[in-house]
């Protein structure tokens, strides 16, 4: 191993030190910041997802991304839809982007139980517990492939978040960002206003209509105000 691999390998390892352990550790085996394995008896929900290339030449997951609560276990059906090998790694974004800069030096096949590596036309699964709230991240790191578009966010929301009223002014599915006139948003500390947010998971979209009084939880993903639970 030369000297800047080991550097980078220092620096992904220094990254979060309670979790450094790995899948090489004892006694808390597996668990990580993003969570643990789960198992598919007790899964809460199962999510299909797909990998694929699209004609305009991007990487692609299918849904975009996710929204869960803390303690959720979620098993993940995976599908790669392309033409090329892709993955699917849960993890934190600083830790994938360490990992993703090891990828570029050389081709690392994971066989860790947060991720699963697809050959075109293969389907995997992972069951998750997402056992801390926070903001994670699924990518794909094979070298081009998160720059191609092959990552996206992870919400985990403590249970019990606090949920605010609002009503719904407008749902644009394109951009898929909606509109919301709400009460004073205590954990972000703003005050009542109409606000356009994000969605963390594109199938809130389904749920939201003009005119219509929710109650959500928003937090800050990636510097966006973004919807993370509804209800
Ligand atoms: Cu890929």
């Amino acid at each position: 191993m030369n000297k800047f691999l080991s550097a980078a390998l220092l620096a992904t390892l220094t990254a979060a030190p309670a979790f450094a352990g790995g899948t090489h550790g004892g006694g808390h085996h597996d668990e990580m910041e993003v969570g643990k394995p789960g198992e598919a008896a007790h899964a809460d929900r199962e999510i299909a997802v797909t990998m694929k290339e699209t004609d305009d030449g991007e990487m692609i997951f299918e849904p975009s991304s996710f929204s869960f609560t803390k303690g959720e276990t979620v098993k993940f059906v995976i599908t790669n839809a392309g033409e090329l090998e892709h993955e699917f790694v849960l993890d934190t974004p600083e830790r994938n982007v360490h990992h993703k800069e090891l990828m570029a030096k050389m081709d690392m096949e994971h066989d860790d139980p947060n991720s699963v590596r697809l050959d075109p036309g293969a389907a995997g699964e992972i069951v998750w517990t997402f056992s801390n709230p926070g903001t994670f991240e699924f990518a794909c790191l094979i070298p081009g492939h998160y720059e191609s578009g092959m990552s996206g966010p992870v919400a985990v929301l403590e249970a019990g978040g606090t949920f605010t009223a609002g009503t719904v002014k407008k749902v644009d599915p394109k951009s898929g960002k909606v509109t919301i006139k709400h009460e004073e948003l205590v954990d972000l500390e703003m005050p009542a206003m109409t606000m356009v947010f994000r969605v963390a998971d594109d199938a809130m979209l389904d749920q939201l209509k003009a005119g219509e009084n929710i109650e959500f939880v928003a937090e800050r993903v990636k510097g966006k105000l973004t919807l993370i639970a509804l209800k």
